[in-house]
């Protein structure tokens, strides 16, 4: 029988995604997308905002076929290269070897790229036009272009692709409550760019600290931790960085409330990073001008009403961005949807059931790895007794692969669930905090003794990657 057309609300990179690949089975598919084209408008006036691609969003851009065209145009990142307070201590690989790193990507370029293959693969979109409400009871749909003029619209089969602030998501949750709980991290961050090195005064190049056109490493993510804040700064293809600063939001300096203008960042800056600050020509006018955004954890009971209506990446499972993964986690959802329904193209209560009930342990898993991934980052990269468990933990990754893989490595560079990841974790942990009890010292550790302990005490690791 005729497959029932899709309407999909938000055309981001979940959106984009999805949308590509219910259309390669076979499905009719509408995109309503709140913004103008951002191949014809422009995106965002150039400003350019990066994330790290990882395993789990790449196998799912594979899955599309569309994995080489994006690291095209990534820089590979290979590590965290840490400026401690002190001085830089170095680059710290994420993997074993250059089969695991990451990949900085262009938020807009890589949008446009999937808003092509959505496209090519017959997706049609409707730019300018946004959701404000839905009557579920006579499935239609409200939306309002860019001059506020409403109409409405039959929708049969309704997903929401919209972001953390899903405009589906309240339509569904007024129709009937959907549990939400959105927990606020109580940080904020901004944005800020380091140019390319050639629009630098040389006086503040390091000499070798990059290469040709960049002024830092490019192949690393680089992390400024402070204790209760800090920054990042990922690479950009054209030589520059994007820095992005994590602050408390309220309270006692310094937080984005002690901060009321540019002068009195400046100040933060060259007191707190003061290697950094040099490298950011146009601070005032970036830390005036691009706003401060929030960061919140969403949790909710339910994904869907039905079959009628469903929530995918942000829309459903907003994480903070400490690990990375949100993009990654919602890629993956994208491939778990299209392959379920189009294996029941008549069922979606039962499919939509079903995707919560796979997907949802593994958002709260990766939103609670995430929120434990900041503290990680902003107090303990620097920390003696976490430094000792990483050097134990690369011992045993070593002389035991099968029984030993960090957290990190299992989220960023396998496809075993993020719950499986979450638990296995907890117990490799426990186990490298009982051999480090007596000593802090890493060489006093037997390490055959330690290799007997992991392999009597944990199942051998799964199959890290399918398909
Ligand atoms: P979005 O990207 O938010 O897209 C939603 C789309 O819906 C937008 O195009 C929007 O215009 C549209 N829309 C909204 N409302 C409506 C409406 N009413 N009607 C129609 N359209 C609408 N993830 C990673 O994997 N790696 C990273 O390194 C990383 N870094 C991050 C850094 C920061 C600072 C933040 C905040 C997040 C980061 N993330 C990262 C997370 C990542 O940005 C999100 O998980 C991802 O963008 C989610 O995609 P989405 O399509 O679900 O939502
Ligand atoms: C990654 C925004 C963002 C994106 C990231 C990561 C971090 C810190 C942040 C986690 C990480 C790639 N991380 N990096 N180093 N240790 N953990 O791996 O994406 Cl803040």
């Amino acid at each position: 029988m005729a497959q029932p057309t899709i309407t999909l609300i938000g055309g981001g990179l979940v959106g984009a995604l999805l949308a590509q690949q219910l259309a390669g089975r076979g499905f009719a598919v509408d995109v309503f997308e709140k913004r103008p084209d951002p191949r014809r408008a422009g995106f965002h006036g150039g400003r350019s905002i990066n994330l790290a691609l990882a395993e789990r969003g790449l196998q799912a851009l594979r899955t599309a076929g569309l994995a080489d065209d994006v690291l095209q145009r990534a820089v590979m990142m290979r590590g965290r290269m840490v400026h401690a307070p002190g001085g830089n201590s170095g680059l710290q690989r994420y993997g074993v070897d250059d089969s695991e790193v990451i990949w900085s990507v262009s938020r807009g370029a890589l949008n446009m790229l999937l808003l092509d293959a959505a496209e090519a693969a017959g997706v049609r979109f409707h730019f300018g036009q946004s959701l404000v409400g839905a009557d579920f009871g006579r499935r239609r749909i409200r939306l309002a272009d860019a001059a506020g003029a409403q109409r409405e619209l039959e929708a049969d089969l309704l997903i929401g692709a919209d972001g953390a602030g899903s405009a589906v998501r309240a339509a569904m949750n007024a129709h009937a409550p959907l549990g939400e709980r959105i927990e606020s991290l109580g940080h904020g961050y901004k944005e800020l760019e380091i140019p390319p090195a050639g629009e630098l005064p040389a006086a503040v190049l390091q000499p070798g600290s990059g290469r040709d056109q960049f002024a830092l490493e490019p192949n690393a993510l680089h992390i400024w931790p402070r204790g209760g804040y800090m920054c990042i700064a990922l690479p950009n293809t054209e030589g520059s960085f994007t820095v992005t600063l994590f602050l408390p939001a309220q309270g006692a300096a310094p937080s984005f409330a002690s901060l009321p203008d540019a002068a009195a960042a400046r100040a933060f800056f060259a007191a707190d990073f003061p290697d950094l600050l040099p490298l950011i020509p146009r601070f005032d006018e970036d830390f005036d001008s691009h706003p401060v955004g929030t960061l919140s954890t969403l949790y909710l009971e339910r994904w869907h009403l039905d079959g009628r209506a469903l929530l995918i990446g942000d829309a459903a499972h907003a994480i903070v961005p400490f690990h990375g993964q949100g993009m990654n986690c919602g890629f993956e959802d994208t491939v778990v949807l299209a392959d379920l329904l189009a294996e029941a193209p008549d069922d979606s209560a039962g499919v939509f059931a079903e995707f919560q009930r796979v997907r949802q342990p593994n958002a709260d898993a990766i939103a609670t790895m995430a929120l434990e991934n900041y503290v990680e980052m902003r107090d303990s990269v620097a920390d003696p007794r976490y430094l000792a468990k990483r050097e134990l933990g690369a011992l045993l990754a070593q002389r035991i692969p099968g029984h030993y893989m960090a957290r990190y490595r299992l989220v960023t560079f396998s496809h075993v669930p993020y719950a499986y990841a979450l638990e296995r974790g907890r117990a490799q942990d426990q186990l490298l905090e009982q051999l480090l009890r007596d000593t802090p010292e890493v060489a006093a550790v037997d390490i055959e003794a330690a290799a007997r302990l992991f392999q009597s005490k944990l199942a051998p690791l799964p199959r890290l990657r399918h398909g």
